[in-house]
């Protein structure tokens, strides 16, 4: 007998509890977060007076080689914990630890395109295009323009950066005709509904050649089902930063300038297609303002934005796409019926320079807001109103700070603390953060550290996750942090329901109540911050966690079964990691466990009994709630007699006392 308590106690100590994320894990898969390519984040950590306190992770290394246009992505959940996925014009694909910066993989998938094309700017040529993550098969998606080859679609094990299988598509192979004198650019963000991937393609700088606007559809499961759109219009390029948005079904493009005429052909456009990519040529699924001709004479592009699909709760129609125009014009369109050419729901001057970026949009108790970067010295607001037809006004503006990125936009709920964060890109090359509401400063750039290099106009750049963001310059990804609590372990307590109402034994102290059938025990462990995942395990005594530890908001619940009295328990809490990635040290927590010592003195002796029969017959209340030794929600002499049955028992309660014994012993 002996000997088998022995063997389990043994046991139970090389036993590790189970492993459990309970909390969402948070990833910033495509450009702007959302398929809407709103821009909004919701960061529980900024608020608007941590928001002020940003400052630069000056530990985070985020060394990478090459250009960089494209937005970076944040994956997490995979074997090396957090990550930062960067891509670059030299055809370099990196995943960066998210709290070091340091690399985990990295994979160079072709020599990128230096010499040999008609027209353009971007020299070396890879990657340009923001990427998107598809989490259920966890791979990476983007286009790669190669030396020798052109355009390849590639699909890469975000976890290892090894090529999937089937990979990549060339894709004047698989689109015949496609890019046959190399005009055809891809800079524009991808997008994945369903399990299609959707590639957007416009011209060069310099709008040479017979480069069309495109979205070649690619099935993510089959990469040889390859399907394409092409705007019958010359040129008609997709080629806004934020690319292609999407409403769950059907995406939405916006193009640019094309070859003018008679008839709208695809230029200076709003178009819907579904699943495909198809166009119908429907009125519903396309909208060019009247002046499509003119604004193609006039390079004034539609396209230097993709547009973003905006929810406007009260107005009618409600579900609305949002385009604005190299001429500084905004218009809003009823996304489930387009309206051909024609007048849109409202249009409205908005800025004096053209714009050419990727806006982002928010609500507040105000209302509805859209924000974008007008030119290289203002970033501008308008609202949307909630009537019928809803309308624009315009809002706050900042000017001064110079440089020109895409703006997004953080919120500690979808409504409160809203902050709208530009980069002074190619500009003052420093964040900015001004409240969504007023435009008043929050961050107005930090110090010496909070500089960075290598920022490009017009792109975006920069997320949001957990307390961090994150921004992609030429070389380098930087790493900014606001401050957060940190993780402390602030009560232990021990929980046993007595017939429909718990109580609470906190630890240290003594358990006396029985566990039992199965001598199981509940320890609630209560954290200073909300957590994300955690471990618990027996680290000494006998008993076993039972179950995974279940996690809600800043609370875990570790099950015990097999926890024998007359002992004391160790359970040690590991790898408790919070909201902010924190944590905890390996922490145990001990309990002892003598049913019956209804007074906590560590014995049980007649005392126990005699307090156990003084509260026979009354309530069970916090104040008598040891008495009711069996938990079932009355005081009887059940519970006298489970004292009595343990009558004699006892434990040493501290570390101290049992030295003191063993010494004792040592010195006979
Ligand atoms: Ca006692
Ligand atoms: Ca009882």
């Amino acid at each position: 007998m002996k000997n088998s308590i022995l063997t389990k106690a043994i046991c139970c100590v090389v036993i590790v509890g189970s492993i459990l994320t309970a909390n969402a894990s948070v990833n910033v898969t495509q450009h702007h977060n959302n398929l809407s390519r709103d821009g909004l984040y919701i960061v529980p950590a900024f608020t608007q007076a941590a928001s002020a306190n940003l400052t630069r992770d000056t530990g985070f290394n985020g060394t990478i080689v090459g250009t960089v246009y494209a937005q970076p992505l944040y994956v997490e959940g995979g074997p090396s914990g957090p990550m930062v996925i960067a891509v670059t014009n030299s055809n370099n694909v990196y995943a960066l630890n998210a709290t070091t910066g340091a690399i985990i993989w990295q994979r160079n998938v072709g020599t990128a395109v230096t010499s040999g094309l008609p027209c353009g700017n971007i020299n070396p040529l890879g990657i340009t295009g923001t990427p998107v993550i598809d989490l259920a098969s966890r791979s990476l998606f983007f286009n790669a323009e190669v030396a020798g080859i052109g355009h390849q679609i590639f699909s890469l094990n975000v976890d290892t950066g090894a090529i999937n299988a089937g990979w990549p598509v060339t894709v004047s192979s698989a689109v015949p005709g496609f890019d046959s004198d190399r005009s055809q650019s891809q800079r524009a963000a991808l997008t994945i509904v369903g399990n299609t991937l959707y590639v957007p393609y416009g011209g060069r700088f310099g709008d040479c050649g017979s480069y069309r606007g495109r979205v070649v559809g690619v099935q993510i499961n089959n990469p040889a089902s390859v399907m394409v759109y092409s705007t019958t219009s010359s040129r008609a390029g997709i080629w806004g930063p934020g690319g292609i948005a999407s409403d769950g079904t059907n995406i939405f493009v916006t193009t640019g300038n094309g070859s003018g005429g008679a008839t709208w052909n695809g230029s200076e456009a709003v178009i819907r297609l579904q699943p495909g990519p198809v166009f119908s040529g429907s009125t519903t699924d396309y909208w060019a303002p009247i002046n499509w001709a003119a604004l193609d004479s006039g390079d004034t592009d539609l396209g230097g934005s993709g547009p973003i699909l905006v929810d406007v709760p009260g107005a009618t129609p409600s579900a609305l796409a949002v385009a604005l125009g190299k001429d500084g014009m905004a218009y809003l369109l009823n996304r489930n019926n387009l309206g051909g050419v024609g007048t849109p729901l409202a249009q409205l001057s908005v800025n004096t320079g053209t714009i050419i970026q990727a806006a982002a949009s928010y609500r507040t108790a105000m209302g509805t807001y859209v924000v974008f970067r007008g030119s290289s010295s203002a970033t501008r607001t308008f609202r949307i109103n909630a009537a019928n037809p809803p309308s624009i006004t315009t809002t706050w503006a900042v000017t001064g700070a110079s440089g020109r990125s895409s703006p997004i936009v953080t919120s500690t709920d979808g409504t409160n603390n809203s902050v709208v964060w530009v980069v002074g890109s190619a500009g003052d090359q420093r964040l900015h953060g001004y409240h969504g509401d007023t435009g008043a400063v929050i961050f107005g750039g930090g110090g010496a550290n909070e500089l960075m290099t290598g920022t490009r106009g017009y792109n975006a750049n920069t997320i949001a996750a957990r307390n961090h963001l994150y921004v992609a310059g030429d070389n380098k990804v930087f790493s900014f942090s606001v401050p957060v609590a940190a993780m402390q372990l602030t009560s232990v307590v021990s929980r046993k329901d007595h017939g429909g109402t718990s109580y609470d034994i906190p630890l240290p102290g003594v358990e006396c109540r029985s566990g039992g059938e199965n001598n199981d025990y509940t320890l609630v462990f209560t954290f200073s911050n909300n957590l994300e995942s955690g471990n618990a395990s027996v680290t000494s005594g006998v008993g076993t966690v039972s179950g995974s530890p279940v996690i809600a908001g800043n609370t875990m619940t570790v099950n015990l079964t097999g926890v024998t009295t007359a002992q004391s328990i160790t359970v040690t809490l590991q790898s408790v990691t919070d909201q902010f990635l924190q944590t905890l040290p390996d922490t145990p927590v001990t309990m002892t466990v003598l049913v019956g010592d209804t007074n906590a003195n560590s014995a049980v002796n007649a005392t126990d009994v005699a307090q156990t029969k003084g509260q026979v017959g009354i309530e069970v209340s916090a104040a008598n709630f040891r008495n009711d030794v069996n938990a079932n929600g009355s005081i009887n002499g059940s519970d006298v007699a489970l004292v009595k049955s343990h009558l004699g028992e006892g434990v040493s309660t501290s570390v101290k006392s049992s030295v003191k014994n063993r010494n004792r012993v040592a010195k006979k």
